[in-house]
């Protein structure tokens, strides 16, 4: 980019896909703003694991050392079913990290002030136009250079921009927590469980539950309790305290924690966009690509995306922005379509109870690197 005035955009959602980009590109010399309509600027949601792929924006977004900070790399991925161990995976050559997601939160704001970014909470954006035009919820407008729409499964932008897609829900749903660690007690109950590997409970004795749990850091620890979206009691919230104990005695200490919060019961699903990008508009994340979290790969394709947007718009000259982000998207989206209908099948036949599941396919966006400039030549190719 040679340009001597710096190049805008405007960007909707200041969720992980939203300021992965908006670092992105101001680290790129954009003047860039992101707009969240939330009054607070904060993470929803409990813990995130994070794979190869989106570690390696991290990387290049320079903020490893904030993310390490509080975040930790469990010895091994533990399958269990009916508290038998099917498996422990040392994910060997596999680059991961477990932390909540109120932490990444935090490492990509600070990233993002730090940029240059001006991020506005209380900002709502109801659509935008080809032309590089948004519009705000109190009726005013601004237009940018680029636009982009990482406001979540039910965006504004990719509405208002007329995107056709299709929506698939699947069988399963779940209800995220942070707790506290409480490391001694789940020690007294089970003394040779290795309490910090993230530890993969399924059951199918009968309605078939499953909780995940995944710790963050010395702290806390992330729960992920699952259950068919038509099993009642297994879905509400909040939880079933004796329904869970009951399956997971081990557990009863955390659950009991987690018991006493509200909770929200997340039905997955996955959505598929015609196109992710009209003009100088482009969508980012679940605005373009819900998916199950069955991989773990939500918040990681959007962060990837997000990334390679960023270098692909920066290389391209302003009146060829629209075409920029149409060869982004023919080259980048292939991979997040496969992990979409990967994640998919993972939770419609609910097989990562057979455990050893993080190989081949499966680990493929684990494995990519979008930072490196040669991954379309041979071996992706
Ligand atoms: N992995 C992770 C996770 O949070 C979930 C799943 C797998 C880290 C649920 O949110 O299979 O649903 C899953």
């Amino acid at each position: 980019m040679t340009d001597s005035v710096a190049r805008t955009a405007e960007i909707a959602g200041a969720g992980f896909a939203g300021l992965t980009a908006a670092t992105a590109l101001a680290q790129r010399g954009w003047r860039v703003r992101v707009h969240e309509r939330g009054e607070q600027l904060r993470a929803e949601g409990a813990g995130i694991v994070l794979w190869g792929n989106s570690l390696r924006v991290l990387d290049d977004l320079g903020v490893t050392p904030d993310l390490r900070a509080n975040a930790m790399v469990p010895p091994h991925y533990e399958t269990r079913m009916n508290n038998r161990i099917v498996s422990q995976e040392a994910l060997e050559g596999i680059r991961w990290s477990t932390q909540t997601r109120p932490h990444l939160f935090q490492v990509l704001l600070t990233a993002a002030r730090e940029a240059g970014v001006e991020v506005i909470a209380g900002s709502t954006v109801t659509g935008a136009t080809p032309d590089g035009t948004v519009t705000f919820g109190d009726g005013s407008r601004a237009t940018a250079d680029l636009v982009i729409g990482a406001d979540g499964v039910g965006s504004a932008v990719r509405d208002s921009l007329g995107i056709p897609f299709a929506r698939e829900r699947a069988r399963d749903g779940i209800t995220r927590f942070l707790v506290p660690r409480r490391k001694d007690e789940l020690a007294a109950l089970e003394p040779d469980t290795d309490w910090d590997n993230v530890i993969d409970f399924w059951n199918d004795d009968e309605i078939g539950l499953r909780v995940l749990y995944t710790p963050c850091n010395d702290d806390e620890l992330y729960i992920a309790l699952m259950a068919a979206a038509a099993d009642p009691r297994g879905s509400r919230v909040p939880i079933d305290l004796d329904l869970w104990t009951s399956t997971f005695p081990q557990l009863a200490p955390v659950l009991k924690d987690a018991a006493a919060i509200a909770g929200k019961y997340y039905g997955y699903q996955t959505s598929r966009l015609d196109h992710w990008t009209r003009g100088r508009v482009a969508v980012i994340g679940d605005a373009a690509h819900a998916m199950c979290p069955a991989l773990a790969q939500g918040a990681g394709c959007a962060m990837t995306n997000a990334f390679t947007l960023a270098e692909a718009v920066t290389a391209a000259s302003v009146d060829g922005l629209p075409e920029a982000l149409e060869e982004w998207e023919r080259v980048e989206r292939p991979l997040t379509d496969r992990t979409q209908t990967r994640s998919q099948w993972y939770a419609d036949t609910r097989s990562m109870r057979e455990g050893g599941q993080f190989v081949d396919d499966s680990v493929e966006m684990a494995l990519y690197d979008p930072t490196d400039p040669r991954r379309h030549e041979e071996q992706y190719a």
